[in-house]
């Protein structure tokens, strides 16, 4: 078990697209369990391999109040999105402190690999469709950020520089 380092934006390698995991070895089943723990001591919901420079298509995810429902998506696949769309407010583990509306899909279906290489389908609306579609951005290099006006992008890109320079010096 280990903590991993969490890649904060604006970091380039966040922008790495993610390649197939080809199988589901003991490298994997190591990687799944750093992640989780790294997630969990970070106290979030969901964690892309693109976040710790691991650019492998994998996700961890526990949505459960109690920390004791972990999800791993391997390879996921969205196989049908809804038209209607919602906007939710998110966050994430790389742009610490910074929350703000993104329009997603309200509904989706996927196809995944679960943690022991099963293939599996699942049908997820609510904070679940946000979270699994916000952490296959990730898998394509992108951050949420991204959604949003130039303006606060740049804002959000200075504040996270100047917060770095800070942690640095200390
Ligand atoms: C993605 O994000 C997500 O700023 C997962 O200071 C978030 O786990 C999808 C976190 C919201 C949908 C809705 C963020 C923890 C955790 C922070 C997270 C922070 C501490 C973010
Ligand atoms: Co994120």
């Amino acid at each position: 078990m280990a903590l991993l380092p969490i890649l904060c934006y604006p970091d380039p390698r966040l922008h790495t697209v993610a390649q197939p995991v080809q199988l589901v070895d003991a490298r994997i089943k190591t990687l799944i369990s750093d992640m989780l723990e790294t997630m969990y001591d970070a106290e979030g919901i969901g964690l892309a391999a693109t976040q710790v420079d691991v650019h492998e298509r994998l996700i961890v995810m526990d949505l459960s109040g109690e920390r004791n429902s972990p999800l791993v998506l391997i390879n996921p696949e969205i196989t049908w999105a809804s038209q209607e769309q919602q906007v939710n407010d998110e966050g994430c583990l790389s742009v610490p402190g910074i929350y703000d509306g993104v329009e997603r899909s309200s509904s989706i279906q996927l196809k995944a690999q679960d943690g022991e290489g099963r293939l599996r389908t699942l049908d997820a609306q609510g904070l679940l469709a946000v979270c699994i579609q916000h952490e296959m951005d990730h898998l394509l290099g992108k951050v949420f950020v991204e959604y949003l006006s130039p303006l606060k992008r740049n804002r959000i890109k200075t504040k996270m520089l100047k917060a770095r320079r800070e942690t640095v010096r200390a």
